[in-house]
C-alpha cells in the first residue's frame, strides 16, 4: 500500500535496498536486481509486482475493496467480515495488514473548498503525476515526505512556498547507485548478513559506535558527525550510543546540524527557522536530497507558520500569519493517523459487543503487538506495540506473518478454534511498551509515535521501542510456552 499510494515527486525508501526487502525466499532474494542504495517507489512498486506474480498472490486478492466491518461470532468462533461491495465473508481467523501510515489526513483548514486551484495529499497522489511547470504551488509540511518533494516540485514550479509550522533535523541521504561489487558480496552470503541484521534494535545493518558523545574530544566529535555526514541516511543516530538517551550528548549533535544548516542555508534568517529545537531524533528522522539546499533557491519562499499558523485556504490560494499567498496548487504533505488510524476507522466488534474505538479509546492497548484482549481471533501484523516503525518494516511484517501462521498452525493440530489474549498479559505487556519509551528521548516531543498529530488522539507512545531482538525472543517465548498470555479453546 505505501508504494502504491506515495507517488510524490521524490518518494523513496531510506533503509538501504539490499535490507528493505524480504528474505522469506532465497531464490528470490538472489534473482532481484536493486539499482540503488535507496530505491525510489516506482522500483519498490515493481519489485512488490514481481512477488506478486513470482509467488501467483494475485489469485488470492480481492483489489478495489474496503473492509467496513467485521464482527466476532462467538458462537461459532468466526469473524463476519463486511465490505463495500455488500459482501459478507466468514472467517476463523481475522488479520490486518493494514499498515501504520496508511491513513493520510488533511487537518481542517477553513475555506477548504473555496480554494479553485489542485489539492493534492502526498499520500494519495495522483498515479499519472502532477505536472506543476509554470504554477505557484505551496507545500504544507515539512516532515519525511515534503522533505523529498520540495527539492523536486521547486524544480518545476514557478514559485514554491513551503508553509513550515515546526522544522525537523534532515539527514542527508547520499543516496548512489549500488555497485556490482556490494551486491555481490551481500549475497554472497545473504543469509548470514539477514541473521546479523536481526541481531541489531533496528533489524538492519549500518556502522554504529557504543562510546557517549561526551567521552571524546570536541575535535574528535567533529570528525565523527563529519564521517557520519557522509555515510548519510538514519545511521547519524548511531554516531554515538547515547544519543537517543543523553540529553547532554543528544545536544552536541544537536549543535553539529546548527552549523551544517548555517553553512549550507546563504540567508542566516531562513537557516534559524530551519533548526530544529527539539532532541535529535525525537521525531522521526528525516532524508534527503538537496533539502536545505532549495532554500538558496530564488523560487523558494520557506513560510513561518508557527505562531498563529494557516488560517484558511482562499478561493486563490491561502491566508498564513496574516497575509495571502497567491497559489494554483496546494500539496498537503500533512502525515498520517499513524498506527492506530485505519485500524480504528473499521466497524471492528469483538466478544460481548466491544467496538475497537472504546477498547483503544485512551491507547492501543494489545498483547505482543499481535493480538488484543476482547478480540478473539484477530491479529494485527506490525503495528501499535511491536517494534514496526522503529525497525525495518519488511522484517517487521516477515516476522509477524511467520508468528500468526504457527500459531494457526499449532491451533489446528489440537483441534482449537479459538485464541484470545488475556487482559493481564496484556496490561502487563502495555506496561513494558511504556517502560522501554520512558528510557528514551523519542517520548519528549510532539510526534506521530505519541499521536500528538491527531486532535483528540490519546498520547500514548505506541510502538515498541525496546529492540527487534528483545522482542523476537518474547514472541517465540510466548509461542514455545504454547501460548502463553492467550486463553485457547476447541
Ligand atoms: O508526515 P509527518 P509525513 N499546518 O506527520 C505538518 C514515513 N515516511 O507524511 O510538525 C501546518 O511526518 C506537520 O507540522 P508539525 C516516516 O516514518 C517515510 O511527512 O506537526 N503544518 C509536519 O511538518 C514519516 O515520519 C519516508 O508542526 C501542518 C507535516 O505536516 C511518516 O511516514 C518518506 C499542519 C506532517 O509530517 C510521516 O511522514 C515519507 C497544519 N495544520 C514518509 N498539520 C521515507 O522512507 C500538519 N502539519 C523516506
Amino acid at each position: 500500500g505505501t508504494w502504491y499510494w506515495n507517488r510524490y515527486p521524490g518518494a523513496r525508501c531510506d533503509i538501504e535496498s539490499m535490507q528493505y526487502s524480504y528474505q522469506f525466499s532465497p531464490e528470490l532474494q538472489q534473482e532481484w536486481e536493486w539499482t540503488e542504495r535507496f530505491a525510489a517507489q516506482p522500483e519498490i512498486l515493481a519489485y512488490m509486482e514481481h512477488v506478486a506474480a513470482r509467488f501467483d498472490l494475485k489469485r488470492d486478492i480481492q483489489f478495489e475493496t474496503r473492509v467496513e466491518s467485521a464482527t466476532f461470532d462467538d458462537a461459532a468462533h468466526e469473524w463476519v467480515v463486511e465490505t463495500d461491495a455488500g459482501q459478507s465473508v466468514r472467517a476463523r481467523f481475522f488479520i490486518m495488514g493494514v499498515g501504520c501510515l496508511s491513513t493520510a489526513v488533511t487537518p481542517h483548514f477553513e475555506g477548504y473548498d473555496d480554494f479553485e486551484g489542485e489539492i493534492y495529499h502526498t499520500g494519495h497522489w495522483p498515479a499519472d503525476g502532477v505536472d506543476f511547470a509554470g504554477k505557484r504551488v505551496g507545500v504544507i509540511g515539512t516532515g519525511s515526505s515534503a522533505v523529498q518533494a520540495v527539492p523536486l516540485i521547486a524544480q518545476e514550479a514557478e514559485h514554491l512556498y513551503v508553509f513550515q509550522r515546526t522544522p525537523n533535523y534532515v539527514v542527508p541521504a547520499q543516496n548512489r547507485p549500488l555497485e556490482p561489487d556490494e551486491v555481490a558480496a551481500i549475497k554472497k552470503d545473504y543469509d548470514g548478513f539477514r541473521a546479523r541484521a536481526k541481531t541489531r534494535p533496528t533489524a538492519f545493518l549500518f556502522p554504529f559506535h557504543t562510546d557517549s558523545a561526551l567521552d571524546v574530544t570536541d575535535e574528535e566529535r567533529e570528525k565523527r558527525y563529519e564521517a557520519q555526514w557522509k555515510i548519510g541516511g538514519l545511521p547519524f543516530l548511531g554516531a554515538f550510543g547515547d544519543i537517543l538517551t543523553n540529553i547532554e550528548s543528544n545536544r552536541t549533535m544537536a549543535a553539529f546540524w546548527r552549523r551544517k544548516i548555517r553553512e549550507i542555508v546563504r540567508d542566516p534568517k531562513v537557516a534559524d527557522l530551519l533548526t530544529p529545537d527539539e532532541a535529535f531524533g525525537c521525531k522521526r528522522l528525516c532524508a534527503g536530497t538537496g533539502y536545505y539546499e532549495t532554500y538558496n533557491r530564488d523560487n523558494v519562499t520557506l513560510v513561518d507558520v508557527s505562531k498563529t499558523g494557516i488560517e484558511r485556504f482562499t478561493p486563490t490560494g491561502l491566508r498564513a500569519e496574516g497575509k495571502d499567498y497567491a497559489l494554483d496548487a496546494i500539496v498537503c504533505a500533512t502525515g498520517f493517523d499513524a498506527m492506530t488510524g485505519s485500524v480504528t476507522r473499521m466497524k471492528i466488534v469483538g466478544a460481548n459487543g466491544l467496538a475497537i474505538q472504546d477498547k483503544w479509546h485512551d491507547g492501543p492497548h494489545n498483547y505482543i503487538g499481535v493480538a488484543i484482549a476482547g478480540f478473539p481471533n484477530m491479529f494485527n501484523i506490525a503495528g501499535a506495540g511491536s517494534p514496526s516503525v522503529f525497525a525495518t518494516m519488511v522484517t517487521c511484517v516477515e516476522q509477524h506473518v511467520e508468528w500468526i501462521a504457527d500459531c494457526m498452525g499449532w491451533m489446528r493440530d489440537r483441534g482449537k478454534t479459538r485464541i484470545e489474549a488475556r487482559e493481564d498479559a496484556e496490561a502487563e505487556w502495555v506496561a513494558e511498551v511504556n517502560r522501554a519509551a520512558s528510557g528514551s528521548l523519542r517520548s519528549t516531543c510532539n510526534s506521530w509515535y505519541l499521536g500528538s498529530n491527531i486532535p483528540g488522539k490519546a498520547r500514548v507512545f505506541m510502538p515498541y521501542i525496546g529492540g527487534f531482538p528483545t522482542y523476537v525472543e518474547k514472541c517465540d517465548a510466548v509461542a514455545a510456552a504454547g501460548y502463553e498470555g492467550f486463553v485457547t479453546e476447541a
